[in-house]
């Protein structure tokens, strides 16, 4: 069916011009509002104003332009069924066969900080979404157009067979019933959260493609990689590659993992991360002195690992750096130094982040299950020394609390159940994701070797029994952070007491599965 008529109405006007230009040379004649049809005017091409259509001025601030029987008719007409063609006749209703519109930019407008309520919604379009779902419903015989980037394959189409083709109109269709619905979920989101309604009895979300994957966990699996709307710095989602191969999913999973820790510390930080659980991490007076105590921590499991930095890396780090193999390096940036070093190194990902800053309050964060999706608030709880209950008879020493701290920030990031060993302001021992406790701290212990002694253990959750301690002393540990809560806390504190170790209770756990 060839396309005759086209209504314009786009608040981001890029490309419509040229592409006004050609719908007019193929002899399509241009209905448009507005603003739109101001500039279309004004570049010389010809156009019908939407008022001439509906008989009624454009009234309520723009409010009320498109919304009228003239226009909808004309879109929702089933051309082949005579009864409908008959109605649209005795109204003088014309078909429009062709719809050209984008949205007003809620988002954009959302995004900017200090925004006011009153903007964001009068923000909020209307008239153009209903626009694009009729002629979207109708797509069989309309052709809608939603994206910019769309414009010169319709324009081909058209070309070609005067037409676009059956396949073509619905898989814009699919498009414009995608966009919408995104639009949609961001108001529902942005209204929501407003009136503090998160949990309600629909959960709307919406996410933008970032790339396709090669593959996902494994090669078998298909991926890709999605950011949220407003996804701000500090992100993976947001971090721009500087150079290597291309992200895989398990690096951007890893990836996420070392930034979420390496963003719980005010000071120079460097993580190093292997398949979501830290392997080093160390903290210090630059990012140098932090990057060593990372590397030290566990010289080799970092081989092939990612690390995540919350300082820019300098050269002196690089040139370290670039001696072991890794796969991602991420930091807010990257000295000039520092850069030309690092891109010596191929493959190497080297990930600019932007500001790394702790968020003090959590996103909504989602895991799937089978047939449906749990959702719970980020843990961000944090804890500083005046939350800390003694529980044995030895107090710890300043020296003691400071690293308990520290470990306790770690802690909550590795798998459960989660034993941290750490001295010095660095990991000596990590044991991850064991089924029962005392097996995640005799893997720390080993890993730690030597400088398990005078370490301090750090758990994420409770001693169900006073094992892990009986280990722990036989190891040369000083002091212990938990959070306490067992119904046998008094048998893990009996056994602290007879070795000599210093025990604070968190009040708070840190499971994380
Ligand atoms: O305010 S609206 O919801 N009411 C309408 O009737 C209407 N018709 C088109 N917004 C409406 N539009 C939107 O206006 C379009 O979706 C487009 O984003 C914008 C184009 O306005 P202008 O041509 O005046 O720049």
């Amino acid at each position: 069916m060839s396309v005759k008529r086209a209504l314009i109405s786009v608040s981001d006007k890029t490309g419509i011009v040229e592409f006004a230009k050609e719908l007019s040379k193929l002899g399509v004649e241009i209905i448009s509002t507005g603003g739109t049809a101001t500039m279309l005017q004004k570049e010389g091409v010809d156009v019908i104003g939407i008022s001439e259509v509906t008989g009624f001025p454009e009234i309520l601030d723009g409010r009320l332009k498109t919304l009228d029987p003239h226009i909808h008719g004309g879109l929702l007409a089933v051309r082949d069924d005579e009864k409908h063609m008959q109605q649209i006749g005795e109204h003088n209703i014309t078909p429009i066969d062709l719809v050209v519109v984008n949205l007003y930019p809620f988002k954009e407008t959302i995004s900017k900080p200090d925004v006011e309520f009153a903007e964001a919604i009068e923000n909020i379009d209307i008239g153009g979404p209903t626009m694009l779902r009729s002629a979207a419903k109708n797509h069989k015989f309309v052709g809608v157009v939603v994206d910019a980037a769309d414009y010169g394959k319709v324009v081909a189409e058209l070309k070609e067979g005067g037409a676009l083709s059956d396949e073509t109109k619905r898989k814009l269709a699919a498009k414009v019933f995608r966009h919408t619905a995104a639009y949609d979920a961001l108001i529902s989101q942005y209204l929501t959260a407003q009136v503090g309604e998160e949990m309600a009895e629909t959960y709307t979300v919406t996410f933008e493609k970032v790339q396709d994957l090669r593959y996902g966990e494994n090669p078998h699996q298909a991926a890709a990689f999605y950011r949220e709307p407003l996804a701000g710095t500090g992100n993976i989602a947001t971090a721009k590659q500087l150079h290597g191969k291309e992200l895989s999913y398990n690096n951007i999973n890893d990836g996420n993992a070392a930034l979420n820790i390496v963003k719980e510390f005010d000071q120079p930080a460097v993580v190093a991360v292997k398949h979501t659980n830290p392997c080093g991490v160390g903290i210090g007076e630059t990012i140098y002195a932090a990057f060593r105590k990372a590397y030290e921590s566990d010289p080799v499991s970092i081989f092939g690992g990612i690390i995540a930095a919350n300082r820019p890396i300098d050269k002196q780090t690089a040139l370290e750096l670039k001696e072991i193999f890794l796969e991602i390096i991420m930091a807010p940036s990257f000295t000039d130094e520092a850069l030309e070093i690092l891109k010596e190194k191929k493959n190497l990902r080297l990930l600019e982040l932007g500001e790394v800053v702790r968020k003090e309050k959590g996103d909504w964060k989602l895991a799937s299950v089978e047939g449906g999706v749990l959702i719970q608030t980020e843990d961000t709880k944090r804890i500083t020394a005046a939350d800390l209950e003694v529980v044995t008879d030895r107090k710890p020493t300043d020296a003691e609390v400071e690293q308990m701290l520290f470990g306790w920030n770690v802690v909550k990031h590795v798998k459960s159940n989660a034993i941290v060993l750490v001295k010095d302001s660095s990991t000596v021992g990590v044991g991850a994701g064991q089924m029962n406790r005392v097996g995640s701290a005799r893997i720390a212990i080993e890993q730690a070797g030597e400088k398990a002694k005078g370490s301090i253990l750090a758990s994420d959750a409770f001693f169900p029994m006073p094992d892990t301690l009986e280990e722990a002393a036989k190891a040369g540990i000083t002091a212990i952070i938990q959070p306490g809560g067992s119904i046998r806390d008094e048998d893990s504190i009996k056994a602290a007491n007879e070795h000599g170790i210093a025990m604070v209770f968190t009040k708070v756990r840190h499971f994380k599965h």
